[in-house]
């Protein structure tokens, strides 16, 4: 056999372990919510690396793993970010959202104005690489293509979501848009496309969300 596979680690466990095991983990995920009230008490940053390597093991196109994470501590990118995100987003509420859409957020209850991306201890920016550059022995530079990034990047994103929420902390998923102000506040290269903007930390002790609910198994799952 090839020495390029190893064999599978892997537990197989009874039918009753998986049924236990799925619902304590169901019970875990349905109390993740998204969070926009940030304590700015600091965060154990190497649990957040741990996070961030659960979600660096997903699967990927080709195991090309399209993806970058910049950990945003600095109070001063924040504030540029905070800036930035506002300006785009106050542009959003008061021109470019359609009247509908502007109705389903009302119950988010959330408008242009971002305190939390300078709140929270950290933004986790999450980067997708739809190639890499590569320079050939003449000197060329060879854009080495990445493969199915949206569903990759997607996949990681849920990894690290639930990553941190198993830790104990309250996440954001943030998508100002265009984000291209990002890359540029944090000197990215331009192969690296914004995909996500999380705030992580914790919640402040005040912190309200809204009450709205998910749909149930029978709304969104049918066996054929
Ligand atoms: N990006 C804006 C608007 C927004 C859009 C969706 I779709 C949301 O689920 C939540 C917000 C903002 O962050 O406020």
């Amino acid at each position: 056999m090839s020495d390029l596979f190893v064999p599978l680690r892997f537990e197989r466990v009874s039918p009753e372990e998986s049924r236990r095991r799925a619902f304590a983990w169901l019970d875990e995920v349905r109390r993740r919510r998204t969070v926009r009230d940030f304590a700015p008490d600091p965060i154990p940053m190497e649990a957040v690396d741990a996070a961030i390597e659960a979600a660096a093991s997903a699967p990927s196109g080709a195991n090309r793993q399209p993806w970058r994470f910049v950990v945003v501590r600095d109070a001063g990118l924040k504030r540029r970010i905070r800036e930035a995100a506002e300006a785009e987003e106050r542009e959003f509420y008061e021109r470019r959202a359609t009247p509908e859409w502007l109705a389903d957020l009302a119950p988010l209850g959330t408008d242009w104005r971002k305190p939390f991306l300078e709140t929270a201890p950290c933004l986790i920016v999450m980067f997708r690489l739809d190639y890499e550059p590569v320079r050939l022995l003449d000197g060329t530079e060879h854009h080495h293509k990445n493969y199915y990034v949206q569903e990759s990047v997607g996949i990681a994103a849920g990894f690290l979501l639930l990553a941190l929420h198993h830790a104990g902390f309250a996440t954001l998923t943030h998508t100002p848009s265009p984000m291209g102000f990002i890359a540029e506040i944090l000197g990215r290269p331009k192969h690296e496309r914004p995909y996500l903007l999380i705030p992580v930390g914790y919640p402040a002790p005040d912190a309200m969300v809204p009450a709205i609910e998910k749909k149930s198994l029978d709304e969104v799952r049918e066996v054929v």
